[in-house]
């Protein structure tokens, strides 16, 4: 199944093995221990010991951030659970609660910054002909090229890198690198270095652009090692992006009589994937779902081949990893807590399903 390899590639991203679970007590005004060190991919677990009410908030004391926790936590619900994403990577995170705030009751969560020279590809996109395949050094090698017209001009690489990341530049027409709140620099043939942040490689040319590099992980989307494919191979759009730890795939193309697609997948073990198609869609190894018909599809251990097997208009879309799950399947109306306005809602909708 696919799950290994996802866990690979959290695990891959933040190079510390596997992952570990830290405890965290909660009394009655204070957090035991109030400082915990971790890793990404590591899972943080508050477990109700005395005192009431608690919450688990991020912020600096006492002002809540929202951006990565604010959980209530008591005696009937007394276990708060957090998996450190890789975006907290190198990051301080301070939390409190909220009712015992001032009277000192912090904590503090180091996050260990991930290994120099790592990255992890945020967002791909483009339109025209991409060839990219994984090199036997574990490095992975990109060749785009756009079309004469100008709406097939489109390639963005969203990088985020930590520490130094070099990229060997072979061939570039028309593109540019622009940095996230930083400056935007033209891309020539040599090795560009890339330090920490957010990076966009992208055509800034509407008339041609091309550009072919390699880079030393492997992986077309997530962290830089561990890849999913051998291989994509496509004339039209692709778009992949990480949701919610999920890698999603887009692959569309027009162009009749041509070969438009083959992606070869390299699973660690057997998996399963969620896909949807139409136009003509062939595989070697991957018994497909119906067309047009979202599926889940099972994808064997070793190499499988999916491939545009005719002419004509062509889409696939593939998520591979294991669906997020659903934390509180109860919460009908989202709000974080199970009660009586769950049970309105479903009452509420009482009857056959239209
Ligand atoms: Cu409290």
């Amino acid at each position: 199944m696919l799950r290994p390899m996802t866990a690979m590639l959290t695990l891959a991203l933040s190079s510390v093995g596997l992952a570990d679970d830290v405890t965290v007590e909660v009394y009655a005004t204070s957090f035991e221990p109030d400082e915990i060190d971790v890793q990404p991919g590591d899972t943080v677990t508050w477990t109700y010991i005395s005192g009431y009410p608690h919450t688990i908030t991020s912020g600096t004391p006492c002002t809540a951030d929202g951006i990565w926790f604010d959980e209530q936590i008591n005696s009937g619900s007394p276990t708060v659970t957090w998996t450190v994403p890789d975006s907290a990577a190198g990051m301080e995170i301070d939390y409190f609660c909220t009712p015992h705030c001032a009277m000192g009751m912090t904590g503090a969560i180091n996050v260990a910054g991930a290994e120099s020279g790592t990255y992890a590809v945020r967002m791909f996109d483009c339109t025209g002909s991409l060839e990219w395949s994984a090199t036997s050094d574990g490095g992975s090698s990109w060749q785009w090229g756009g079309s004469s017209s100008a709406d097939s001009q489109i390639f963005q690489l969203a990088l985020e890198v930590w520490g130094s990341l070099e990229i060997e530049v072979l061939s570039a027409t028309g593109m540019s690198c622009y940095t996230v709140g930083g400056s935007t620099s033209g891309i020539s043939t040599g090795t560009m270095t890339l330090t920490s942040g957010y990076h966009v490689i992208t055509s800034a040319s509407a008339s041609y652009a091309s550009i072919g590099f390699q880079l030393p992980g492997g992986s077309p989307a997530g962290p830089s090692s561990a890849p999913l494919w051998d291989e994509i191979s496509i004339h039209g759009s692709a778009h992949w992006e990480d949701r919610d730890g999920r890698v999603h795939y887009e692959f569309t193309g027009d162009y009749p009589g041509l070969h438009q697609f083959i992606g070869v997948l390299n699973a660690a073990s057997e998996g399963t994937a969620d896909m949807f198609w139409y136009g003509s869609l062939g595989s070697v190894g991957i018994t497909l779902s119906s067309e047009a018909e979202e599926g889940s599809v099972v994808v064997p251990a070793g190499t499988s081949e999916l491939m545009d097997a005719g002419t004509g208009m062509f889409h696939l879309r593939i998520a591979l990893g294991d669906p997020p799950a659903d934390p509180c399947p109860s919460d009908i109306d989202g709000d974080g807590t199970v009660g009586i306005n769950d049970l309105l809602e479903l009452i509420g909708a009482w009857g056959p399903c239209m």
